[in-house]
């Protein structure tokens, strides 16, 4: 069973949204940071040291623009599609797992970093246009800005380049990667929020596996986000340690491959995650009140789709809205439902596809018009 998100550990239980906002949510922040993520550096404004473009893509432009995020670091490489048109338009915000050169055909830059699929020079220009379907978005009225997730945080556990190993090095902070995924979505946030030519009111995080993780944990703690989408985060993500599949991802499995996304504390919860008080429900509750998405795939069973759904019904109460509901049962398979709290899910395996944009994109319509 998963606790009542509404009580903190010394008892106290919100019964109305502004003490949920002013006292719990803190606190709750403070308990994930102490035993799941670690912490990050504070806020560290970025500074846009160059841009190139903009480039012609179908519906519109992209643009690159250096973000410098940290002394003695090189810049973050952010690509920044958007509709041609006058009026501010809606972003989606995201970090990407091939490199920005893999998502479009305009010659951005192909970075340095280290990822999940190597170094992303290594892969060619567009190949992964697919995963994000960038044209798509713009031609509906979308921005999108992304930027390579290993670019300034390699995704090793002996990185040559890591923002966090430098925030511990300096005793700044002890978060893991995941911590530094997230504080870097909050500096494009800060980039966004300045542009005449994005929504700043509609600027929703989305995020794949390990970096939809990342994503939910961003939008936990910047509620400049307005809505957030995290497909198939599983463990550390939207999926509850307490309340876990048999088949699904563990805290000990978790930790044991990926000890370094996260603080060294979240492997003390390895063999029993009762011994935390926080569970991930903790961190989908830290939404409230705005729209979260959750995006599973039925036979991705590692990332626990049921188990997220039962996190979900166990964040609600967090929302004080009546009208926020998630799904009771699992709709069926290629099919969605909820309010506020939206739940969809589609066949096949783990992966970000054009199925997941062709649903979502309707489900953003609904949940933050313009
Ligand atoms: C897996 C990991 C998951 C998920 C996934 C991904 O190996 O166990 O938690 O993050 O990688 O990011 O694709």
């Amino acid at each position: 069973m998963l606790p009542d998100v509404l009580l903190l550990p010394d008892g106290s239980r919100a019964t109305d949204a502004a003490t949920w906002r002013t006292r719990h949510r803190p606190e709750l922040l403070a308990l994930l940071e102490r035993h799941v993520y670690g912490t990050a550096a504070p806020v560290r404004v970025a500074q846009i040291i160059a841009r190139r473009g903009p480039w012609p893509i179908a519906g519109g432009t992209a643009e690159e623009l250096e973000l410098a995020l940290w002394p003695n670091l090189p810049p973050l490489t952010l690509m920044l599609a958007r509709p041609t048109g006058t009026a501010p338009a809606p972003c989606l915000v995201g970090l990407n797992f091939t490199g920005n050169h893999t998502l479009v055909s305009a010659p951005v830059t192909m970075v340095d970093g280290l990822g999940l699929y190597g170094e992303p020079r290594s892969i060619p220009r567009n190949q992964h246009a697919p995963d994000w379907c960038i044209e798509a978005l713009v031609a509906r009225g979308w921005a999108v800005a992304t930027a390579f997730y290993g670019e300034l945080e390699h995704d090793a556990a002996q990185p040559r380049t890591a923002l966090s190993r430098r925030w511990q090095s300096d005793g700044i902070a002890d978060g893991g990667a995941l911590s530094s995924w997230a504080w870097q979505l909050q500096r494009i946030i800060d980039v966004l929020v300045a542009d005449p030519a994005i929504d700043a009111r509609r600027l929703v995080a989305v995020g794949h596996s390990r970096l939809g993780k990342a994503a939910l944990w961003a939008a936990a703690q910047d509620e400049r986000i307005a809505a957030v989408i995290a497909n198939q985060s599983g463990c550390g993500g939207a999926a509850p340690a307490r309340q876990c599949a048999p088949d699904a991802e563990t805290i000990r499995h978790i930790t044991a491959r990926f000890g370094y996304w996260f603080s060294p504390a979240y492997a003390l919860a390895a063999d029993d995650p009762t011994v935390i008080p926080v569970d991930q429900h903790h961190l989908l509750a830290l939404i409230a009140p705005r729209p979260l998405i959750l995006s599973n795939a039925e036979g991705d069973r590692w990332a626990d789709p049921a188990g997220q759904l039962a996190a979900m019904l166990a964040a609600a109460p967090a929302w004080f809205d009546t009208t926020a509901a998630a799904p009771t049962a699992m709709p069926p398979v290629g099919s969605g439902g909820g309010h506020r709290l939206r739940w969809w899910w589609r066949l096949g395996p783990h992966a970000l596809t054009p199925a997941e944009w062709a649903a979502w994109l309707p489900i953003l319509d609904e949940e933050l018009p313009a």
